[in-house]
């Protein structure tokens, strides 16, 4: 069976940015690259921390691979749970350049596109599964204006036509070695972050849940 054929699920991470060592979601979606997951093998790939690169590896990866479903992953330095982001926006506004140099300002992720795109990830679900097992989650409504945000405006799009097809974005927080270096930062360690991912892929390939409603938004 081809990559195509093969059922599989796929998440992405980011290569370090910003001056740190790693980032934590290359550093957790890398290990779970391979496993099978309720008959999906997961398929983990790296994007470079890059507007143009980021854009253009997505695109490759979507091309290849034909996901069930995509969780993309960012590190959040500084947030204290994981966010579970509902909204990309159409706008890059970055506030420190990517990885080679380039800070675009007050551009559209897409010339043109809607001003934004929901998550089709069901996001109360996954909170209330992580929260079951123990793991600090929070819904988030904006992702930022960086390269997070890009790639998860250009996944919406690019999969707007396959609404059969969950797919969103998590921000981490920082892991526990980054953490020191940022006194007073939060952190998650890497095996709950991989126990979290297991349980975010599981809750979006299992049939839509009827889930009491709650709110539990982040103030921002
Ligand atoms: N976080 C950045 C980009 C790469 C990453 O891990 C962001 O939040 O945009």
């Amino acid at each position: 069976m081809s990559s195509k054929t093969r059922p599989s699920v796929l998440l992405t991470g980011f290569e370090p940015f910003g001056g740190e060592p790693v980032n934590p979601s290359w550093e957790t979606v890398r290990r779970l690259d391979g496993e099978r997951i309720d008959g999906y093998t997961v398929n983990a790939r790296c994007l470079p921390t890059a507007f143009a690169d980021a854009a253009s590896t997505l695109r490759e990866v979507l091309r290849e691979h034909a996901p069930a479903a995509v969780i993309a992953v960012g590190q959040a330095g500084g947030r204290a749970q994981i966010s579970l982001e509902r909204v990309a926006i159409n706008l890059i506004d970055a506030r420190i350049p990517d990885n080679t140099g380039v800070q675009p300002i007050d551009r559209p992720v897409v010339t043109g596109g809607p001003a934004a795109y929901f998550s089709t990830l069901p996001v109360k679900s996954m909170l209330l599964a992580l929260r079951d097992a123990g793991i600090p989650a929070e819904i988030s409504h904006t992702a930022g204006t960086y390269v997070c945000n890009q790639v998860f405006y250009l996944l919406c799009h690019a999969l707007h036509d396959r609404p059969e097809v969950p797919a969103g974005f998590v921000h981490t927080p920082y892991l526990p070695e980054q953490a020191v270096q940022h006194s007073g930062a939060p952190s998650m360690d890497a095996d709950t972050l991989i126990r979290a991912l297991r349980i975010m892929l599981r809750t979006a390939l299992a049939p839509p849940a009827c889930i009491p409603p709650i709110t539990a938004g982040r103030e921002d």
